[in-house]
């Protein structure tokens, strides 16, 4: 059974040991930023997590309770997805496009929708849902109300950091939904971080061809149950529904409900909902930001969203996260996203064995590739690959190593890749998009990338000399020494 909403989830959580509640007040201003960073750098911690989810119950300044750290751990995003082993998410998708297999991958992506109406897992149109048990409108509206969190000093101001942005793809009328960032200006205003290259921005670009006076509906739900929550930062084709990818990964479909004040549907679930406009005449600056890089996001002109409804459950839990120095919250995330997408990429690319994007690479500066190498060239034939592959595209370093390195080890990557290298030979530049983050390339969203060929290199691609075995102790040596370890006295 799926979990029902945000609150279940918090009852699954704790019933595991993997909540805790904190009943002193907190300012979300600050100090609540502060407390998450003492527990993800608690050295007591679990391997594999970056501490305990925490429910604040008194936020300084809200009637309302803030959960944080949610999804911070490989086991709550385990638990999130409703499996033992992300593994188990992964062999699902798996299953499905072993059953028939077009040419792109984009096709094979486009194939979910066919699994989700075998298992009917497209989202459901309700009447009603408990994320509108309370209504206000207009001078009603108060994004204060809610405990949004200025998580460090040189931000901007408080920021939304974990919404389902639900806006519609002007032409087709297909649904996005996206993770973006939204700074508080004031009750009623927020900003709209999409950047250039999502289907949020997308979606507003192509309304401005076609009026550049008018406005977008946009509505922003913020917590539901976990798998429909965590939808919004899926890297999957535009005009693919997150909504019905959120289905299958809770293998039921999400109930959608019609907004109050505009065309919209969101989760019946939602704890809150945000419900409004974008002008696409308006744009305003945002930031700086305390991002996932470990640095502050400069600040850049952003669309308005103007709220003119807030909908929200009659006691809401106000979802959120904090993102920082690496690794935090996000990176488990983005970790499970990686596990459940990779059969997706082998299915493409079967030469791919595994890849590992360590917490401190940022998800799009480092990307590590074991290849099962079949042709001179091939580690150079992947990198362009994963260059032209979804929001894998925004990747500053791929290094690419042979099938025997665990990618996973990163003192083998290290070891190995450097071993492998002749650097004048075996790294390659390029250029391309890149992450609206990059605070290093040269122009915003647009600068330059490196591809490190640490594959061993063969005679057919130029390598005239021998190229040595890894040194291992043979089979008999080690059990004669196994023998004799007892009377050794080590
Ligand atoms: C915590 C968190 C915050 C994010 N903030 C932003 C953001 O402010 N702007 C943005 O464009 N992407 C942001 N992302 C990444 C997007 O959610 C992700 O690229 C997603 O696939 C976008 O959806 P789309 O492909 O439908 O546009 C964030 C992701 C996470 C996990
Ligand atoms: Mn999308």
């Amino acid at each position: 059974m799926a979990y029902r909403d945000l609150r279940e989830f918090v009852k699954a959580l704790e019933k595991a040991g993997e909540l805790k509640r904190i009943s002193a007040e907190v300012d979300p201003v600050l100090e609540i930023s502060e407390v998450v960073q003492r527990v993800t750098r608690d050295k007591n911690r679990a391997a594999g997590s970056v501490g305990p989810a925490l429910f604040f119950e008194k936020p300084k300044g809200s009637r309302y309770p803030l959960l944080v750290n949610t999804f911070g751990s490989v086991k709550r995003m385990a638990m999130a997805f409703e499996v033992e082993a992300l593994d188990e998410v992964a062999a699902r998708i798996r299953g499905f496009l072993d059953t028939k297999s077009p040419q792109g991958l984009f096709d094979k992506i486009k194939m979910l929708p066919k699994l989700a109406e075998l298992g009917s897992f497209f989202p459901k149109n309700v009447k009603d849902g408990d994320c509108r048990e309370v209504i206000h409108k207009a001078n009603d509206v108060n994004l204060l109300d809610f405990p949004i969190l200025k998580t460090w000093p040189q931000d901007g101001g408080r920021f939304i950091t974990f919404p389902l942005v639900f806006t519609k793809n002007p032409e087709t009328g297909k649904r996005n939904v996206g993770m973006y960032r939204m700074q508080v200006y004031d009750e009623r205003t927020t900003g709209m971080h999409w950047q250039t290259q999502k289907h949020g921005a997308e979606h507003f670009r192509r309304a401005r061809e076609k009026n550049p006076e008018g406005r977008i509906p946009v509505s922003v739900a913020i917590g539901a149950d976990p798998a429909t929550a965590l939808a919004g930062m899926l890297p999957i084709p535009p005009d693919l529904d997150e909504m019905m990818f959120a289905g299958f990964l809770r293998r039921e479909p999400v109930e959608m409900v019609p907004c109050e004040t505009n065309e919209l549907e969101v989760p019946a679930n939602a704890e809150i909902v945000l419900e409004g406009y974008v002008n696409l005449n308006e744009m305003r600056t945002e930031g700086p930001f305390g991002d996932h890089t470990g640095f502050y996001s400069l600040e850049g002109e952003y669309p308005v969203f103007h709220v003119e409804c807030v909908t929200h459950k009659k006691d809401p839990i106000y979802l959120t996260t904090v993102v920082g120095p690496p690794p935090q919250e996000d990176f488990y995330m983005g970790y499970a996203v990686e596990r459940v997408f990779l059969p997706v990429m082998k299915m493409q690319y079967p030469e791919i064995v595994d890849v590992a994007m360590p917490a401190e690479g940022i998800f799009h500066n480092l990307m590590i590739v074991a290849i099962r190498k079949s042709y001179p060239g091939h580690a150079r034939k992947i990198m362009n690959a994963i260059w032209s592959l979804g929001q894998a595209m925004f990747t500053k370093v791929i290094v690419v190593v042979d099938h025997d390195v665990d990618v996973h080890n990163y003192s083998e990557v290290v070891w190995k890749a450097l071993c492998a290298l002749d650097p004048e030979r075996d790294v390659q530049f390029t250029f391309g998009p890149t992450d609206t983050l990059d605070h290093a390339s040269r122009m915003q969203d647009f600068g330059s990338k490196m591809g490190i060929d640490a594959t061993r290199k063969w005679a057919s691609e130029g390598f005239a000399r021998p190229w040595p075995d890894e040194i291992l102790m043979d089979g008999e040596t080690k059990a004669r020494v196994a023998g004799m370890w007892k009377g050794l006295g080590l």
